[in-house]
């Protein structure tokens, strides 16, 4: 039987930690053997660092011994890289890519009987590895994300955009890994059967870490967990199991649970880019503005390669309401697919919208869906055989919306009906490739009323007949409609009023043209979507609006790095250097820091602000005296020995690099010794480190104490996911630090003191 059909009928029972049975002594095979003898049927291998091939042929072998001639499963157990991917970190799509396929390979070629990709907390690279996944094997694949108590991963991933979009690429298995007990997953693994159909694996730790007899520890019992877990298993999950500070008692005790029907769920229409999900339960904006065409400024900034400017178009438009961007790229003189990549992935570290990707080539659409982080929207296919065979796949394999216009062979039918006859043909063609139908969107295609007023009101009524006939979301250019005649806006407020009352959901247009948005703020009062008229008067109401979308706040606040500089520019031409400094950047930058620490920003906007800061304040420091710009103090910062995981220290790097200090990174897996030995050296007061792992620990309370012993003024500040604060002071550091933030605090306490 393969695994997926056991895993039709049976409760999946995995295994529980590796790490820290194979501390107490064990190997890997004795492990994986402790974990069957307790009743687990799928066991990961013992491949959670990155190792050789060798090294995963090994580990399988191992597995498989074990197994022997149980009625169990070995999957490859796949990690994060460690590094944040571009242009958040440094790391390529394609080199992640390439770790992630030789691993691949190696397992299924030492054969592997699945892919177990787990504690991933970036849904792009989350994706990355599943289409390494997906295409260089056959096998099934799981996925599981880390969440916090606030329902989101580090990067700020929620539990939504993760199901559509891991769903929408066919994973396997979908479900959630470490981080917490499962006390605290339980409303993380509900979230997720809401918006999945695929089967469900839960794979908490064994509760928070606390410190016992100078040892970290978890606190759930053996039974405890079991009674908690059945609590989840209730829920209709397909797989539990255990992750940090779970031994073989713990999937002992789970072992006896079975599996309960999951209720069919209903998953709402809905898109999403890597940290919001944007439900399609009301007439959503699309952005028209990322289109080089009729626009001389946006064209040379596609042949200047200026992102920024881009990033700025996409900016202004979602703070104008726009909830979804149309992204298109295509102009002579620009390599289509290059560009479109890099301008989705570009856009995507800005703002929170989903992205729609708009072009005619195909090898420009796979691009931008491989870039996407989230669901997007194709745009588009059309009635023609040829576009449908050519796009249609691509929407299925990257689990995009599509949008179908209705035109065909012969062009734009003048009526209609005729029109009603496309969408059926491109609705039939999409359902056959597997595409679900809430997926498909049609565009009826408004006409130039100014050049064909006898059919430009038929586009009206086959936006009604799609709704009525095929019960499909429709969208529409709106701003055709006027092409040619004065006084567009008007003639365009009127269409999309009309064009709404027929059912329009998607209108693409220019979401600078305020009239236009008022007019959907006004159709959502009368139509009772907008309870209570709350968006009505919010948007009708406020008399005076903020207008300050210029200056440096702004630029800071939007990670625009050369508007920063430029700005700055202008600032020193009025201020002297350090009233720049302590009166303007560093206040942006606390606000920015209050908005991270509130959740209204994630980090990949903590870090691109944090950029931008740094690219004014170099700036100024250009011009502060020698000797002023020299009074930073240093802080050193380091990834403990045994400990690969560096993606948090790195942030903590970029960030106080940022307010001004000067940062020397040890790098990861850096032995105790040696940071002691380079506190004395650059008279550090300041020393950070940090550890991912349960198992690192150790190390690190022994870099703590080498540091405290060659330099005991030496000030330590730690910090890492299976920390606490309570750990830390245990351990002897002086400070825990539970993001960048909080570090930044702590150089003030620890540096600044008069
Ligand atoms: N249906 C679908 N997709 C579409 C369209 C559609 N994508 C492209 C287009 N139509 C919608 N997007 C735009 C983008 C730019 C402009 C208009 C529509 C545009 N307008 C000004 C003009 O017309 O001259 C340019 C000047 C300016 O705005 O500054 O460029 O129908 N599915």
């Amino acid at each position: 039987m393969t695994l997926k059909e056991f895993a039709r009928d049976n409760l999946l029972v995995l295994d529980g930690a590796m790490g820290t049975m194979l501390q107490s002594g064990h190997d890997a095979r004795a492990v994986h053997q402790a974990y069957l003898a307790a009743g687990a049927n799928v066991i990961l291998t013992n491949t959670f660092h990155h190792k050789t091939d060798e090294d995963i042929a090994a580990a399988v072998q191992a597995a498989k011994e074990a197994i022997g001639n149980h009625q169990s499963y070995v999957a490859l157990d796949i990690s994060p890289t460690g590094q944040l991917l571009e242009p958040m970190g440094m790391l390529s799509f394609d080199d992640a890519y390439a770790m992630f396929k030789r691993q691949v390979l190696a397992g299924a070629q030492a054969g592997v009987d699945a892919i177990y990709i787990e504690t991933m907390t970036e849904l792009g690279e989350a994706r990355c590895a599943v289409l390494a996944a997906k295409e260089n094997c056959d096998l099934p694949v799981f996925c599981t994300m880390s969440f916090e108590e606030n329902l989101r991963t580090f990067t700020g991933v929620d539990i939504p955009s993760m199901a559509l979009t891991l769903g929408g690429l066919g994973v396997d298995f979908i479900g959630l890994n470490c981080s917490v007990g499962p006390a605290q997953m339980k409303a993380m693994a509900a979230q997720l059967l809401q918006w999945t159909d695929l089967p469900v694996v839960i794979k908490p730790n064994a509760g928070l870490p606390k410190i016992e007899n100078g040892q970290t520890v978890f606190d759930v019992t053996p039974e405890v967990f079991a009674a908690q877990m059945a609590e989840i298993a209730t829920l209709g999950v397909a797989g539990i199991g255990g992750c940090c500070g779970t031994t073989p008692a713990f999937i002992q005790a789970i072992s006896i649970l079975k599996r309960s029907q999951k209720p069919p769920v209903e998953i709402p229409a809905a898109l999403c880019s890597a940290t919001k999900t944007v439900l399609l339960d009301r007439v959503r904006v699309t952005g028209e503005r990322i289109n080089p065409t009729g626009k001389k400024a946006f064209q040379q900034a596609l042949l200047d390669d200026d992102l920024d400017y881009i990033a700025e178009q996409a900016i202004e438009q979602v703070e104008a309401g726009a909830d979804i961007l149309d992204v298109n790229v295509g102009m002579p003189g620009v390599d289509e697919p290059a560009t479109m990549a890099s301008v989705v992935t570009h856009i995507q570290s800005m703002v929170h919208a989903p992205l729609q990707i708009d072009s005619t080539s195909p090898a420009a659409i796979e691009a931008g869906l491989r870039a996407c982080r989230g669901k997007a929207i194709v745009n588009s296919v059309n009635g023609e055989e040829k576009s449908l065979r050519e796009i249609l796949p691509l929407v299925k394999k990257y689990g995009a919306a599509v949008i179908g216009l209705t035109l065909d062979e012969n062009g734009i039918p003048p009526t209609a009906q005729q029109r009603l006859a496309i969408a059926e043909k491109i609705l039939a063609a999409a359902l056959a490739h597997g595409i679900p139908r809430q997926d498909v969107f049609i565009d009826c295609l408004a006409l130039a009323a100014g050049a064909e007023q006898s059919i430009a009101y038929e586009t009206l009524h086959a936006i009604r007949l799609v709704k009525e006939q095929l019960g499909l979301k429709t969208t529409l250019g709106v701003s055709n409609v006027s092409f040619g005649l004065p006084a567009r806006e008007k003639l365009n407020q009127t269409f999309l009023a009309l064009a709404l009352a027929n059912g329009l959901d998607l209108p693409i247009l220019n979401p600078n043209n305020a009239s236009m948005l008022d007019t959907i703020a006004c159709f959502h009062q009368l139509k009772n979507i907008d309870i209570n008229s709350a968006a009505y008067l919010q948007r009708f109401h406020q008399a005076v609006q903020d207008s300050s979308t210029s200056g440096i706040a702004h630029f800071i606040h939007n990670g625009l790095q050369d508007e920063a500089r430029a700005a700055a520019q202008q600032l020193l031409r009025e201020h002297e250097p350090m009233i720049i400094v302590n009166e303007i950047l560093l206040p942006i930058l606390d606000a920015v820091g209050k908005q991270y620490e509130s959740g209204a920003i994630f980090l990949p906007q903590l870090l691109r602000s944090a950029q931008a800061a740094k690219a004014a304040f170099d700036t100024v420091k250009q011009n502060l005296p020698a000797k002023d710009s020299d009074t930073s103090e240093t802080i050193l910062l380091a990834t403990v020995e045994g400990d690969i995981h560096d993606i948090g220290k790195n942030i903590v790097k970029v960030v106080l690099e940022n307010y001004g200090y000067r940062v020397i990174d040890l790098g990861k897996d850096v032995p105790a010794a040696h940071v002691a030995e380079q506190a004395v050296q650059h008279k550090a007061k300041l020393v950070g480190l940090s550890a991912l792992m349960t198992t690192t620990l150790a190390a690190m309370e022994k870099t703590i104490q080498a540091i405290k012993h060659a330099s005991p003024g030496t000030v330590v500040v730690v910090g890492g996911a299976v920390l606490t604060p309570e750990i830390a002071q245990r351990m002897g550091a002086d400070y825990y630090a539970k993001d960048a933030i909080e570090a930044v605090a702590i150089a003030k306490k620890a540096l600044d003191k008069p």
